[in-house]
């Protein structure tokens, strides 16, 4: 008799290696069918980016040759999963579909959508946390709270890691990442008996991913971007910055991550990000690498740098559980206050904001960055996001959809935590940051770099001026005057937030 049949749902866990949903349905069966499926509602949402559109696709293509390779297949079906999943797992007789969790409120309602239409025809679900080294639900303070402020967040995050490190494979509670299925049994859709023969033929299957123009999402900036799609770039990606490039005569960069990693000028950071979004790799790789690198290190600097880069996929999940247990963050400002906060809105400075032409060059040259190659410095994402907040008195808001639409790994917690953070309107104590951009560049792009990197047409200006943006007319040559003064706009922003209802009343 052969085996019975499971389904593995992909969404954002890309991979085959230590993928753990995966892991777990091969457990039980080898006969086991992936399956991922084009959403038109996430696909056709107004803040979709080209980048993410073809970040996906490409690491899709990647997985169905893993598949293959692995003797099975993975099926991309078009649709509302709700109505998709059922059917396939009707065609196949599949009697258990799995798939891990995720904290977005969509996703959410629709696992819960899918999973009462697969119970309703008698199947089971397996689901489990995958995309996170530790479950939101297991991070509470004394009180049994969810944790709002970072620093005690980490504190409990970085125990539990611990304990989980000394615990073996993921497959039984630890962080030890699981190696890729290798013998899986595929099935043959000309022996599937009637009637499952008959639904199999109306199954909106895709046999080829439709192309990025017909989607209307191509996106130019693939060479450019830092992010590579697919799981055998995302490891080679961080074997690069954990272990250094094997005869390139460079140092390992995860070790000079601090100060490195402040510097946009410079490729100090990992480039993991959208590859951690769409789960081209797990955070248990990324954990481990680091691990691993602590052998290598021969200083307390570049042991320091390696507990800092720790500290910011503790914050990739700090933001994740912040959103799982406060959904609500995803709506507005989690200060209420905010609410009543008398906006500018100016069109069009928030236009010149978006296409780079502030006048102001280190931030013309990150939405420059961001619009050529979709992908944005995280030093750069500060300073705009407070120039945009706090300069151009622009609601958060456009800020953050801007960003969504043009972001390769955009990511609904990690950019609403960010946004929230740098407007002072979430969870964070701090109540008004405002970053100055000229002495922001004179700190962080020093020789003018990285500026004159996405903005060429300022080449010749000479360093002290690119970086205060006092650039002369005649040096200016079309590229334009900037469009408010620093100190003035603070002094209004300042005023404006004092005139705000404070908490409580008064
Ligand atoms: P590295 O420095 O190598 O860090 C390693 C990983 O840690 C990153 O890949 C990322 O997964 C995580 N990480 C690092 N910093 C942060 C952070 N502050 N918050 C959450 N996770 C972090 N990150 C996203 O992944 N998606 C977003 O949509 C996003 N939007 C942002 C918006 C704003 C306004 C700001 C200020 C930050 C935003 N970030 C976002 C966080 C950060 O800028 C990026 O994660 C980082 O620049 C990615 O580059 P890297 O992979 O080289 O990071
Ligand atoms: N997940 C899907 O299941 N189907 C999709 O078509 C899909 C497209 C997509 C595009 C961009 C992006 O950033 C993420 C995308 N995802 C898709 C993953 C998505 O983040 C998760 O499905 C979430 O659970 C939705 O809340």
């Amino acid at each position: 008799m052969s085996a019975e049949r499971w389904l593995f749902w992909h969404r954002r866990d890309l991979r085959l290696t230590d993928n753990l949903g995966l892991a777990m349905a091969v457990a039980a069966t080898p006969a086991v069918t992936g399956v991922f499926v084009l959403d038109p509602a996430i696909l056709g949402a107004p803040d979709m980016a080209p980048a993410r559109v073809w970040f996906l696709f490409e690491s899709l293509r990647e997985l169905q040759q893993r598949w293959r390779e692995a003797g099975s297949r993975l099926l991309v079906l078009q649709g509302d999963p709700e109505l998709v999943l059922p059917q396939l797992a009707e065609a196949l007789a599949a009697p258990v579909v799995a798939w891990t969790r995720d904290v977005e409120p969509y996703g959410r309602a629709r696992d819960r959508r899918v999973a009462a239409a697969l119970q309703a025809a008698g199947r089971k679900v397996l689901v489990d946390w995958d995309q996170v080294l530790v479950a939101p639900e297991a991070l509470k303070t004394g009180g049994g709270d969810p944790y709002r402020v970072y620093g005690p967040f980490l504190r409990n995050w970085r125990g539990q890691v611990e304990r989980k490190s000394a615990a073996g494979s993921a497959l039984s509670g630890g962080l030890e990442p699981v190696v890729a299925p290798v013998a899986l049994v595929d099935f043959d859709p000309a022996d599937l008996p009637e009637p499952r023969a008959s639904l199999w033929a109306t199954l909106p299957l895709q046999a080829n991913l439709p192309s990025l123009e017909d989607l209307g999402q191509a996106f130019e900036g693939a060479e450019l971007c830092p992010c590579r799609p697919g799981e055998t770039a995302a490891l080679a990606q961080l074997q690069r910055f954990c272990d250094g490039e094997p005869g390139a005569g460079r140092g390992i960069p995860l070790l000079g991550y601090e100060p490195g990693r402040n510097m946009p000028g410079q490729a100090g950071t990992s480039g993991l990000s959208a590859a951690l979004k769409f789960g081209t790799l797990s955070p248990r790789q990324a954990w481990a690498a680091a691990q691993a690198a602590r052998e290598l290190a021969g200083s307390s600097e570049a042991l320091e740098s390696i507990q800092v880069w720790e500290q910011e996929l503790a914050w990739r999940e700090f933001y994740q559980q912040a959103l799982f247990h406060f959904p609500e963050l995803a709506e507005g400002p989690y200060r209420p206050q905010w609410k009543l906060f008398p906006w500018d809105n100016h069109q069009g400075r928030y236009e010149a904001w978006c296409e780079g032409l502030t006048g102001m060059p280190i931030i013309d040259a990150a939405m420059r960055q961001l619009n050529e190659s979709g992908w944005m410095h995280n030093r750069c994402r500060m300073i705009v996001a407070s120039y945009l907040v706090k300069d151009l008195i622009c609601d958060w808001r456009w800020g953050e959809t801007a960003f969504m639409q043009r972001l390769v790994d955009g990511d609904l917690a990690a950019n609403n935590g960010g946004w929230q953070w740098s407007a002072s309107s979430g969870m964070d104590p701090k109540p008004l940051r405002i970053f100055n951009p000229s002495t922001q560049a004179s700190k962080f792009d020093p020789e003018g770099a990285y500026i004159r990197h996405w903005l060429p047409e300022l080449r010749h200006v000479n360093t002290k001026d690119l970086l205060s943006g006092e650039i002369a007319p005649m040096e200016r040559r079309g590229y334009p005057a900037q469009l408010v003064s620093h100190k003035s706009q603070q002094a209004r922003f300042k005023a404006l937030y004092a005139a705000l209802p404070k908490p409580g009343g008064g």
